[in-house]
């Protein structure tokens, strides 16, 4: 039993050491660009389903700044489509990025009907 104590403390430490590296030297970061080709658009929605996306992952919202934006809202703001009382966090430079926090995240283009055109995406990590 104090072996495999042991072992899961080394096993810890080393995973440590290798989330640290990956952070510092963003060597096996994992980037998405946010709806793949079709980028930031309507029906991202469908997109982000079958989509891996875990804590640490850095998300591209590729887009025109002129039309859309990106803003991280909470559930019942994704759900309805409205804005949050506080506003939210809004991106608005056409290329923004944002790595991605453990637990869940919403993220919905504040341009008037867009959001309901599936321009929305909500992410389990
Ligand atoms: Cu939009």
């Amino acid at each position: 039993m104090a072996c495999r104590s042991i072992s899961s403390i080394i096993l810890v430490l080393l995973l440590g050491v290798i989330c640290t590296a990956t952070v510092v030297y963003g060597g096996h970061q994992v980037w998405w660009l946010v709806g793949g080709d079709n980028r930031w658009s309507f029906g991202v929605d469908g997109w982000v389903k079958d989509k891996p996306i875990q804590a640490g992952n850095i998300l591209v919202f590729s887009y025109d700044p002129e039309m859309h934006d990106v803003v991280e809202v909470d559930e019942a703001a994704y759900n309805t489509c409205t804005m949050p009382s506080n506003g939210g966090t809004r991106h608005t430079s056409g290329r923004d990025r944002i790595e991605v926090r453990e637990g869940k995240s919403f993220f919905i283009c504040s341009t008037p009907g867009h959001c309901t055109k599936g321009m929305k995406i909500a992410i389990t990590a």
